[in-house]
C-alpha cells in the first residue's frame, strides 16, 4: 500500500514540476521585470484582463533598452502595449492598474513615422507592430477591438 501511494505521489510531483516549468518558460526576464508574450490573440481590454489574471499588467515601456528588448522578442508578431488614448482623444497614457502596474508620465514614445494617426477616428490602443526595421519606431495606434497578441510585464518588486 505504501509503495502504491509512493508511486502515486512521485507521479504527481513530476506532473507538478512539469506544469511549473511550462509556466516559468512562458516568461522571460529582462532587468528587473518578467515578460510574458501571448500565444493567443485578444482585444486590448481582454489582453489587459489576461495580464491582471497572471498577476501582471500590459507592458509599460520606460526605457530605450526595454523598447529594444521587446521589439526584438516580438519581431514577428503584433502585440498590444499598455498604452492608450481611450480617456481623451490624443492624450496618450500608460495603463494604471494599481499596485501591479503604473506609470505617471508618458515618457519617451516610439511611434512609427506618421503615427498615431487615429485612422477613421477609431484607433485608441497602441500596438508594437512587427517587421519594422527601426526598433525605435515601431508603435502604431489601432482599434482596441482588434485581436492581436499582447505582452504582460511584472516587476520583481511585485513577485
Ligand atoms: C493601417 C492601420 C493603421 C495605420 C496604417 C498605416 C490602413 O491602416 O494599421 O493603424 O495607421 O495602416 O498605413
Ligand atoms: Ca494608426
Amino acid at each position: 500500500q505504501l509503495q502504491t501511494s509512493y508511486n502515486t505521489l512521485t507521479k504527481e510531483r513530476d506532473h507538478l514540476k512539469e506544469e511549473l516549468n511550462k509556466q516559468t518558460c512562458e516568461w522571460r526576464r529582462f532587468k528587473s521585470s518578467l515578460y510574458y508574450l501571448s500565444t493567443e490573440k485578444k482585444s486590448w481590454t481582454e489582453s489587459r484582463q489576461d495580464c491582471l489574471g497572471r498577476g501582471a499588467h500590459l507592458v509599460i515601456i520606460n526605457s530605450k533598452e526595454e523598447q529594444e528588448f521587446i521589439h526584438g522578442w516580438s519581431e514577428c508578431l503584433d502585440i498590444y502595449l499598455g498604452f492608450h488614448d481611450t480617456n481623451t482623444e490624443g492624450v496618450w497614457e500608460w495603463i494604471n492598474d494599481g499596485a501591479l502596474g503604473q506609470s505617471s508620465a508618458p515618457g519617451t514614445t516610439y511611434w512609427r513615422d506618421g503615427e498615431p494617426n487615429d485612422a477613421n477616428q477609431g484607433e485608441d490602443c497602441a500596438q508594437l507592430s512587427k517587421q519594422v526595421s527601426d526598433p525605435l519606431k515601431s508603435w502604431n495606434d489601432i482599434p482596441c477591438t482588434t485581436n492581436i497578441h499582447w505582452m504582460c510585464e511584472k516587476t520583481t518588486s511585485t513577485l
